[in-house]
């Protein structure tokens, strides 16, 4: 049951990402529990589910279904790294849950600047996703 709550939310947080980072990013790639990834243009990009199973997913150039039980995570891609203190997200000098609230509002389509967004790549691998919330919380509890 773990497994299929974790698959919502991650369904919940890929519909927010899209509609935010979807004009911003030039790729999509979804990295599967096998450590194997594929990736998408966004150009015309568009994800539809299939009984909280399968996504498929539909862009300029092709479409295709995947198993949403064999995939770990995805991102946008384009590069671009924070120069921020790691995990203060908001900008006041601490990292604490005050983060966490920030990061996942931007997350769910929250209104944020430019700097904001920067630092709440967390993990900093150009994309902001629920890989940065781990990786706050990782740092949190460390
Ligand atoms: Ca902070
Ligand atoms: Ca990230």
């Amino acid at each position: 049951m773990a497994k299929f709550k974790y698959i919502l939310i991650l369904l919940l947080l890929l519909m927010t990402a899209i509609r935010l980072q979807a004009e911003e990013f030039e790729k999509l790639t979804f990295v599967k529990t096998d450590g194997s990834t594929i990736s998408f243009s966004v150009e015309g990009l568009k994800i539809t589910y299939d009984d909280f199973a399968h996504a498929v997913i539909t862009n300029d150039e092709t479409s295709m279904t995947l198993d949403l039980a064999s995939l770990k995570y995805m991102y946008f891609s384009n590069g671009g790294n924070s120069a921020f203190a790691t995990g203060d997200v908001n900008g006041d000098g601490e990292v604490n849950v005050a983060d966490v609230n920030t990061l996942v509002d931007i997350i769910l389509g929250g209104e944020s600047d430019d700097a904001t967004i920067k630092r709440a790549d967390v993990n900093e691998d150009g994309e902001i996703n629920l890989a940065d919330v781990n990786a706050l919380t990782d740092i949190i509890h460390r």
